[in-house]
């Protein structure tokens, strides 16, 4: 299991087919007119639609029941009913569809972006269609077919876009409480977080799952502290996002110390895209210690940050989204291959 998963159930209903008309012509001097009811309209199908922009099932749990709209009635004059609108269940990628009873694979929308799931009922023929040269006055019509119904379970493996990574106390759950829906528990003492906490950050309609994990220390490899079996949580994360505390002495050299951890669990983690943040800058004689990180660290895209300090939020949070769109501009971050080679040269 690389990520967390969220899971939840729906009632679905397609809608009924309408029913067929019965009816007879009526005009002026035509004492005895003809059939002339028509069919009932389609029933609605339930849709599953597949959003790029969604990441979890968070808006599905709000609405839990998604019905299809009836088919109409037909009429006379062989007017055939209108048909049901069909409802649409937005799902992100990756969603799995299951019988909520049996607990049965219906459905893996993994690379499908419509799966029209229960068809709605067909409309009744009226009874224009029943008339024969022997039964000129058919007095019936069909009935609609029903619509289905059904509870169904939905499940998703969700991948966190970014993983927040810095030593305890860092500040790492204070900023995803910051920007997105997560409440991970905060204290002024190392190791608050024991357990991996998903935030999610919305920008307009776009989903960013930021993930917050327990925090990192040297040795963590050799199962120091909490050690870092964690960070499977992160492994296919777009990007990272390294926390230094600005008002601990060991400020300029946690940032090699965390990849180099990150590089003994794998390189492709270490080498993922990254962003630097500098935390605390509202502490006294930090700034002065954000200039240095900044120098130390020129190729990367390295931000100071209070969540204090509305500036500070704002640019962070940009970097974030940035980061989560994988983009790579002229003054935006350089990836951790890049940055490698940069630091054995230092060294
Ligand atoms: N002055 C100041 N304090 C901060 C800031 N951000 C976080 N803190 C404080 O730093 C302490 C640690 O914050 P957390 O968010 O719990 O840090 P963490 O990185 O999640 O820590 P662990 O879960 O133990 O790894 C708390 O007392 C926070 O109130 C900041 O911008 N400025
Ligand atoms: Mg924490």
């Amino acid at each position: 299991m690389f990520g967390f998963s969220d899971e939840t159930y729906i009632d679905v209903a397609s809608g009924n087919g309408g029913h067929g008309c019965v009816s007879f012509r009526r005009e002026k001097f035509v004492p005895k007119g003809g059939p002339d009811g028509g069919d009932g309209g389609r029933g609605g199908d339930v849709v599953f639609v597949v959003k790029d922009n969604l990441r979890t099932l968070g808006h599905i749990k709000l609405i839990r029941s998604f019905r299809a709209e009836n088919g109409r009635p037909g009429q006379g004059a062989r007017c055939a009913g209108r048909n049901g609108k069909d409802v649409e269940i937005p799902v992100p990628p990756g969603t799995v569809i299951r019988d909520a009873e049996t607990g049965e694979l219906i459905k893996d929308l993994t690379g499908i972006d419509r799966f029209v799931f229960l068809e709605g009922g067909k409309g009744g023929l009226g009874n224009w269609h029943f008339r024969t040269a022997v039964r000129q006055a058919p007095k019936f019509a069909q009935p609609g077919q029903p619509g289905r119904e059904m509870r169904v379970g939905l499940e998703l493996q969700i991948i966190a876009d970014i993983g927040l990574v810095g030593f305890p106390n860092a500040g790492k759950s204070s900023l995803i409480n910051l920007f997105t829906n997560a409440r991970s528990k905060v204290a002024g003492y190392p190791f608050t977080t024991k357990i991996p906490v998903l935030g999610v950050l919305r920008d307009g309609d776009q989903d960013v799952v930021i993930a917050d994990i327990p925090g990192i220390i040297e040795g963590a490899s050799e199962g120091a502290g909490m050690g870092y079996k964690f960070l499977r949580h992160i492994s296919r994360t777009k990007g990272l996002c390294y926390m230094v505390d600005l008002s601990d002495d060991n400020y300029l050299d946690a940032f090699d110390v965390l990849s180099a951890e990150l590089a003994k669990y794998s390189t492709e983690l270490s080498s993922k895209d990254c962003i630097l943040i500098g935390s605390k800058i509202d502490e006294e004689g930090t700034e002065e210690r954000f200039e240095a990180l900044r120098s130390k660290y020129k190729d990367m895209k390295v931000l100071p940050l209070s969540i204090y300090m509305d500036d500070t939020v704002l640019s962070v949070k940009k970097a974030l989204l940035e980061l989560s769109g994988g983009r790579k501009d002229d003054g935006g971050f350089t990836s951790r291959m890049d940055n490698d080679a940069h630091y054995r040269d230092e060294a």
